[in-house]
């Protein structure tokens, strides 16, 4: 085939949707990664020839089961969950497991693929993969979550080890349900390994790591300040989400100075003008995790507050915004709004937040604008810390695993600065990722040959 046959991005895209109907997710993500590295791919003829875009296209494997699971009135229920193994040209498959009602193969298969990007960004020797389920922990006891993660773990350990798959948590899979499938896989392999992440600090977990998301966002978002001088001092922030990664992230910002306006769930969103404090943020983590409350409650116990039910937190003004919650919660019109009152800078801790128009809205309007799979790669990065502390069978000190988070964070800013910046001095984030994590894995495949 000529090469011109290879360059050319609709038919590539036309390709795309044609072998995978009905999984626009997957569809939307490797669109928004080839707008960027098509013109790239003109640096390195065999990128072309040996099909590299295309086969990191195509996950190594998608591995669906049957979970079923008896409810606490003795009904059988029956999910479905899977493995998207992506691709593993830099090391073992390694991401989350999502546990939520929206779980499909396709928004599975689009997080493996950008989890390919954002781990190779890590430095970290980590290839790409994601899974999970259909189950609805909402409204579930914790008996029941147990067994439904004894059941999911019961098939997924075949596919899984510590140097074959990694998985970890991410919505609706945090540390407790780790534990679970802990337990469930060292009691059928009878092996003590680190063939998970997010693990309890008592067996093998790694301090930071719950925190390492939303700190790593913060983070990546005060690189990006500092390329214009400013800093989070004074400066207003709306979060959306409030779990893992939303708390963590308002956590940081508050640190540093800045004012957390907004924070939001599934129901909506609220707006404490006066600002929400560490104690606050406290009183979310409680409410949300250990009491599965909804965010609207926080009204009631802090009486300067409002709740807007079924809208997200967009239209609050605000200096910087940071989706945290999940894909396709940041629409064209709602990044419009955000640019208009004046929002300097975006850091997404949730991947895939904003849609491709949005996308484009920020990039057009030359916004600081960090995507995902940039700025909350803190999160698998410590993932892979961890990793490398349970083969050593040591612990690391706080004070090493914060630096080295800071690190990360900034080398990945640093890739996004080599790769994305424009002749007019504009740092293109999206455009930096996506050119710094496909050259890593690109340049591997190129190693392997034709497998
Ligand atoms: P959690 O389960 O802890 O919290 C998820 C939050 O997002 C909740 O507030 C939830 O509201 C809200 N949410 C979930 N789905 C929807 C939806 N369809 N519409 C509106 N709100 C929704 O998950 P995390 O904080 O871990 O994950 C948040 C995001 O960050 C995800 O995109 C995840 O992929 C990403 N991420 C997570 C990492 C991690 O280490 N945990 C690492 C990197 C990225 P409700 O309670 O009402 O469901
Ligand atoms: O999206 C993500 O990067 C995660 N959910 C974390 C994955 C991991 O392996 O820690």
């Amino acid at each position: 085939m000529a090469v011109s046959d290879h360059v050319d991005f609709n038919g590539f895209m036309e390709g795309v949707k044609r072998r995978n109907p009905y999984q626009p997710e997957f569809v939307q993500a490797v669109q928004e990664v080839a707008e960027d590295i098509y013109s790239f791919l003109d640096t390195n003829e065999e990128y072309h020839s040996q099909q590299i875009l295309r086969r990191i296209a195509e996950p190594d494997r998608v591995v669906s089961f049957r979970v079923c699971w008896e409810d606490d009135n003795g009904n059988v229920r029956v999910q479905r969950g899977w493995r998207v193994q992506n691709n593993n040209a830099i090391g073992p498959y390694k991401g989350g497991l999502r546990f939520h009602p929206s779980v499909t193969e396709s928004v599975l298969k689009f997080l493996a693929f950008e989890q390919t990007f954002k781990n190779a960004l890590t430095g970290l020797p980590m290839g790409g993969g994601k899974g999970g389920s259909n189950f609805n922990p909402k409204g579930k006891s914790v008996r029941e979550i147990q067994r439904f993660c004894q059941s999911f773990m019961t098939e997924l350990y075949r596919h899984i080890g510590a140097d074959v798959d990694v998985p970890a948590g991410d919505i609706g899979v945090g540390g407790r349900e780790i534990g679970f499938m802990f337990g469930q896989y060292k009691r059928i392999t009878g092996q003590f390994t680190g063939v998970l992440t997010g693990k309890g600090l008592e067996y093998g977990g790694s301090l930071i790591r719950p925190e390492a998301t939303g700190y790593g966002a913060v983070y990546f978002l005060m690189n990006m300040l500092a390329t214009k001088g400013q800093d989070l001092v004074g400066k207003t922030a709306v979060i959306s989400g409030s779990g893992n990664v939303a708390t963590h992230a308002a956590e940081k910002i508050v640190q540093l100075g800045g004012k957390v306006l907004t924070l939001s769930d599934s129901g909506g969103f609220i707006h404490d003008p006066d600002g929400i404090s560490q104690e606050k943020i406290d009183w979310v983590k409680t409410h949300k995790t250990h009491r599965r409350g909804r965010i609207e409650d926080y009204c009631a116990e802090f009486k300067s507050a409002t709740f807007t039910a079924g809208k997200t937190p967009w239209g609050v003004p605000c200096d910087v915004a940071l989706p945290c919650a999940t894909q396709n919660e940041l629409l064209g019109d709602d990044a419009k709004e955000l640019v208009k009152n004046g929002c300097k800078a975006v850091s997404e801790g949730a991947n895939m937040p904003t849609d491709l128009a949005g996308v484009h809205v920020f990039r057009d309007a030359k916004l600081l604008y960090a995507p995902g799979k940039a700025a909350n790669a803190g999160g698998v990065a410590v993932s892979g810390l961890e990793m490398s502390q349970n083969s050593e069978r040591r612990s690391w000190k706080e004070e090493e695993l914060q630096q080295m988070l800071k690190d990360i964070m900034a080398g990945i800013h640093k890739s996004c600065e080599t790769y994305g910046r424009q002749g007019d001095g504009y740092i293109d984030y999206v455009k930096g990722a996506n050119i710094g994590g496909f050259k890593k894995v690109a340049d591997a495949m190129l190693a392997f040959g034709v497998v």
